[in-house]
This record gives structure tokens, C-alpha cells and sequence, in this order.
């Protein structure tokens, strides 16, 4: 029998697992949450909620089978949300037979676990738009369910493993198992080395006198963004709804190129991003995705979920939060608050 109202999440300390244990906290469920052991602090995100009694955590890993197994047999969740990943794109090439240990034959570990000690939990894979990579050469339509899956990267290659995984274990042993396709995923808590959290980062610290430029790779790139927050909602209609599914979740708006953010995030802090952005190909890609755009009709109509928080505001709530976080180096830096000129 599975424990009701009891959710387990890998990835706990994550951009998107902070806000799905937010939510999930607001609706009285209690949570498991795995993270990775670090030698540094890393539960930054979930901070603020470290002490509620209704989370506990635990060390685990998606490439140790025995901890997905303890923490599926243990807890026997009603929902299981595998968030954990290798989740950075660029970083896949220089570690793909890693990404594809942790973000691959991870999923499967899950599934196996779910099979053998608690089939009735319910599952549900944070999947990504980076498995339709090349496609988007061949066919000008939106990305859909539909869509020709061809990932570009370890990354990709890792997530359609875990894509398959999920659906093979639906068809095989009838568990209820479910992909959410993610456009990226962005907000304040975004990690630092992805692009917009980057500019967001340096639009900040170059406002106030921390940082002279950024160095970017292609800034022609294109991808639909969209907020943690509403990829969460997403997940838990996914997660509860009447049978398991795959649904694209995206954003309205199509697709911005990174070069459009590094404007956006600029604009912001009253500054041109000519002339502060520079480029180096060491930031480049073995193999670049080029456009990324979201057709999420189908979640829409079954489930009645819609993101709520457009392009633009998503890129002013980073860069207001990371202006916050920049007045504070400044502060640490020179031992006075930091004034704009003008300020009385
Ligand atoms: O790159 C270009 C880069 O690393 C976006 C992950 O959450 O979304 C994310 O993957 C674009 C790419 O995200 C830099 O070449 C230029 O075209 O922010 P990103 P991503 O690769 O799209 C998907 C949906 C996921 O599932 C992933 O887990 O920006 N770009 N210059 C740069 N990217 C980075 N990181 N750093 C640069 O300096």
C-alpha cells in the first residue's frame, strides 16, 4: 500500500525541486526530499523551509541504486517527482558518460524501484525540450508530443533514455508513469552558469561597479522561457490527472534569442548591453540547438493548465532579485551601501 499525501522528490535542492516543495508543502503533503552530498552548504533554496517538520532530507544519489531503492521501499510515496539530474547542456559534453549514468539510467533506477517495491505510486519525469534538438532544423512547426525526437547533446541523448524508460514502464508493467517536455525553466533561483542567470547575474554586478563585462557563447540561440513556478503547477496536474501522459509545458511568446535576454536584462538596470557582453567559443557547443518553440495545446485542453508569468516578467524578477544580491557584495566589498547617483 502506498502512504497518501506523501510525495518523494530527487533533486530537492534544485531551481524547480524548491518550488515543487513549496507547493506541495502548501498542500499538506509530507516530503522526502533526496539530495547529493556536497562538501559545501547546498540547501541555499530550501532554506527557508529546512526546519518545516512536514520536509525531511536525505542523502542519495541517481547513480546508486541502493539509495533509490531505500528511499522508494522506505517512504512508499503516492507521488514520486524525479527532478534530479546532470542538467547543464555544455557540461554534458565534457562529462557524457556521466549525465548519462545520472540523468539516463537514473530515471530507470527510479522506475525499477517504483516497480518492485511500490507500484502504485505514481510517477512523474521532468523531461526537457533539448529532446527535439534537430528537429527543429527540419520543421518550422512549434515543438508538440508529436514531434520527431533528435537530441543534440549527452544531455539530450541522457533525457530521451529517460523519456523511453518512463514510457516502457508504463506500457510493461502498467505503472503510472508520466513525461512533462520542459521549455527552460527560469526564475530568481535559476543556477549561474545558464544563460540567463548569467546575464541576469552580470547586469547586476556591472550596474554597480563589480564587473567590467560578461563573456558569452552564441547569442542567436533560441528558446521559449518559462517560470519554475508554472512548470510546478504543470507537474502536479500531470501527476494527479485521470491516466499518464506525456504533455509539452511551455510558454506563451514562441521563442527569444539569448541575445534578446542580454537586452531585456541590461535595459533593466538602465544600461546597453553593447559594449559589456563579449564573446568567446569556448562557450560554444560541439552541437548548438538553434530555436525551440512550445506548442502545450494538448496540456491546456486536457488539463486546463496555463502558465501566467511572460518572457518579460520572468527576466525583471531575476534581474530585480540579482540587483538585491549585487548591493550586497557591494555593501561586503566596500563597507557602505551602494548609491546611485542622485540618491539623497
Ligand atoms: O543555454 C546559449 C547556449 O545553458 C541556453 C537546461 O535547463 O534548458 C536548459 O538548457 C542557450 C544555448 O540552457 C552561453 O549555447 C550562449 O543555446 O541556459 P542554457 P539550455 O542549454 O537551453 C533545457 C530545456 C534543459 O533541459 C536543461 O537542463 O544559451 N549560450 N552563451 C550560453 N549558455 C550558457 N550556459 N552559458 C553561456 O555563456
Amino acid at each position: 500500500m502506498i502512504n497518501k499525501k506523501v510525495a518523494c522528490v530527487t533533486g530537492a535542492n534544485s531551481q524547480v525541486g524548491s518550488y515543487l516543495i513549496e507547493f506541495l508543502l502548501e498542500k499538506g503533503y509530507k516530503i522526502y526530499g533526496l539530495i547529493r552530498r556536497s562538501s559545501t552548504f547546498n540547501t541555499q533554496r530550501i532554506d527557508h523551509v529546512f526546519n518545516n517538520p512536514n520536509l525531511e532530507l536525505m542523502y542519495g544519489d541517481l547513480s546508486d541504486s541502493s539509495s533509490i531503492t531505500e528511499f522508494v521501499s522506505k517512504y512508499k510515496p503516492e507521488l514520486f517527482f524525479n527532478v534530479g539530474a546532470q542538467s547543464h547542456v555544455a557540461v554534458s559534453f565534457q562529462i557524457p558518460e556521466y549525465s548519462l549514468d545520472v540523468t539516463g539510467i537514473g530515471v530507470m533506477r527510479c522506475l525499477e524501484a517504483i516497480r518492485r517495491y511500490s507500484p502504485e505510486t505514481r510517477f512523474l519525469q521532468f523531461s526537457t525540450s533539448e529532446l527535439f534538438g534537430g528537429t527543429a532544423y527540419s520543421n518550422d512547426e512549434p515543438l508538440s508530443e508529436t514531434s520527431v525526437l533528435h537530441p543534440r547533446s549527452p544531455y539530450g541523448v541522457a533525457k530521451l533514455t529517460g523519456y523511453w524508460s518512463t514510457i516502457n514502464y508504463r506500457e510493461s508493467y502498467n505503472l503510472f508513469a508520466s513525461n512533462m517536455i520542459m521549455f527552460n525553466t527560469e526564475s530568481p533561483r535559476r543556477g549561474e552558469t545558464f544563460a540567463t542567470r548569467k546575464l541576469s547575474r552580470a547586469a547586476t554586478r556591472i550596474s554597480v561597479g563589480l564587473q567590467n563585462e560578461v563573456v558569452m557563447g552564441n547569442m542567436q540561440a533560441k528558446r521559449n522561457f518559462i517560470h519554475a513556478k508554472d512548470s510546478v503547477r504543470a507537474a502536479y496536474a500531470i501527476i494527479t490527472s485521470d491516466s499518464p501522459d506525456e504533455y509539452v509545458v511551455g510558454n506563451y511568446g514562441g521563442s527569444h534569442s539569448i541575445e534578446e535576454v542580454a537586452k531585456l536584462a541590461f535595459q533593466c538596470v538602465g544600461l546597453p548591453y553593447e559594449g559589456f557582453v563579449k564573446f568567446d567559443d569556448k562557450y560554444l557547443r560541439a552541437a548548438e540547438v538553434d530555436d525551440l518553440r512550445p506548442n502545450f495545446d494538448k496540456i491546456t485542453s486536457k488539463l486546463g493548465w496555463k502558465p501566467t508569468i511572460p518572457f518579460q516578467d520572468i527576466i525583471q524578477e531575476m534581474v530585480m532579485s540579482d540587483f538585491k544580491l549585487a548591493k550586497q557584495e557591494y555593501l561586503i566589498k566596500n563597507g557602505h551601501e551602494y548609491k546611485r547617483l542622485g540618491d539623497v
